[in-house]
């Protein structure tokens, strides 16, 4: 009972985290650390600090900033009382900032040196995270930048004109997985907690008498797909949930999750729960859910439809037992796992395996209890982004030797899902490279 507790507090802080945004000018300062503001005109700026400046920022923050101003003008960010807590490649605290206004752009800062950039267009965006942070009584772990409004300079930029978000991007983006490439390594035995905002496409779902009690994938604005085995859990006059954009389970100061009305459940008509065959279901929202940073589409594997994926890594995330009938984690963790072939997996479990499963193994990774219906995610080095190949279904044990985990094989049910939801589902094409600039 205490998560049912807790999931109405999380409704309740999402309606209260509203108001308190645009508190801005000379000074940002706010509860909540995220800004979007917009310049006037030249000579204009802003003081950027970090929360709870000048003493130590607190642990677990994510911030983004998103600063705009008038066409032809460009920003100058200095950060000369800059102190980030050390990690190692960066991977806890660390500033990243984009000066051509593309996230995918970034430079990562996550030291003590103080820095000075200026943007190539007229947009600022930014980031702060801080994970677990120890005090600092000497120099306290905090950063105070400037951010003007200034003429272009003499140069040209190198891009010939100002680059802005590309025509359809907005409408349609999927499987961008924030903090690719910057310095993270998961490849660690065990799962790690991922990133805030990492997975942005991983919901929960929720019932008031079962908390929250398996992982799901947002694939579509109105549409979130799940395990059939979740979903046939939930008795038929119990209203289900789904909650978007969240990641530490235990507090809602650290993003703005949303929880959100599911009006229809589809189940597939063929699930079994004797051999948990057809293992799937969609849910359909109340509303649509809205879009930022950290609440994403996946891609669905459309082209993948006759790959097998036979020994290729796909990335668990969720917020599942971290050990076999152990605690639910509170942040969300990630693993990378390796897929067998449908052959390998039977010599372990048998006729039990249908062509409608694909399995990883490796001992001592795995994905457990409570991850049940969310999705294991394949990354395209083409298309740069995360393809949900797998819905976590079933295995003996967790992690043990000799049991592989099994998931539903998304590209089995791609015309199944298309059928039920009549969604133009986003196709990325091979664009995005991270090229930039004229030969
Ligand atoms: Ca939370």
């Amino acid at each position: 009972m205490a998560k049912a507790t807790y999931l109405l507090v999380v409704i309740c802080g999402f309606y209260v985290s509203i108001e308190a945004e645009n508190v801005l000018l000379p000074k940002l300062r706010s509860k909540r650390c995220s800004f979007n503001h917009k310049f006037e005109s030249v000579g204009n700026y802003a003081f950027l600090v970090s929360p709870d400046y000048p003493n130590n920022y607190p642990s677990n923050k994510m911030c983004n900033y998103k600063f705009s101003s008038p066409e032809g003008t460009q920003m100058k960010l200095s950060c000369k009382d800059f102190n980030l807590q050390p990690s190692f490649n960066c991977q806890d605290d660390r500033f990243s900032v984009s000066t051509v206004g593309d996230e995918n752009n970034v430079v990562v800062h996550c030291d003590q040196t103080q820095f000075e950039v200026q943007t190539q267009n007229n947009l600022l965006l930014a980031w702060f995270q801080s994970r677990f942070v120890e005090a600092s009584e000497e120099h306290p772990y905090r950063f105070k930048c400037t951010i003007t409004v200034v003429k272009p300079d003499d140069f040209t930029d190198p891009g010939g004109r100002p680059q802005t978000v590309e025509q359809g991007d907005n409408t349609c983006s999927c499987g961008k997985r924030n903090w690719e490439g910057v310095g993270v390594n998961h490849k660690i035995v065990g799962g790690v907690s991922a990133l805030m905002g990492e997975f942005p496409w991983r919901c929960s779902l929720y019932a008031k008498n079962m908390g929250i009690f398996c992982g799901c994938t947002i694939i579509d604005n109105q549409w979130i797909l799940t395990a059939a085995h979740c979903t046939n859990a939930v008795s038929p006059n119990e209203q289900l949930y789904v909650n978007v954009g969240d990641y530490d389970l235990t507090t809602t100061s650290e993003t703005s999750n949303t929880v959100i009305r599911v009006v229809q459940i589809i189940q597939n008509e063929r699930y079994s729960s004797d051999n948990q065959d057809f293992d799937v279901s969609l849910l359909r929202l109340e509303h649509p859910v809205q879009y930022n940073e950290m609440v994403q589409p996946v891609c669905l594997p459309w082209q993948f439809r006759s790959k097998s994926f036979h020994g290729a890594m796909v990335t668990a995330s969720g917020w599942g037992t971290t050990t076999e009938g152990g605690q639910q984690a509170d942040i969300l963790q990630t693993v990378d796992l390796p897929v067998l072939t449908t052959q390998e997996c039977q010599k372990y479990y048998g006729s039990r395996i249908t062509d409608n499963m694909i399995c990883t193994y490796q001992p001592g990774k795995d994905t457990c209890q409570g991850d049940s219906g969310s999705s294991v995610d394949y990354y395209d080095p083409i298309t740069t982004r995360y393809y949900a190949v797998g819905v976590v279904s079933w295995g003996l044990g967790c992690a043990e030797k000799n049991d592989p985990g099994v998931y539903t094989k998304v590209t089995h049910f791609l015309d199944w899902i298309q059928a039920n939801t009549q969604v133009e589902f986003c196709r990325p094409r091979q664009r995005h490279q991270r090229v930039r600039g004229k030969k």
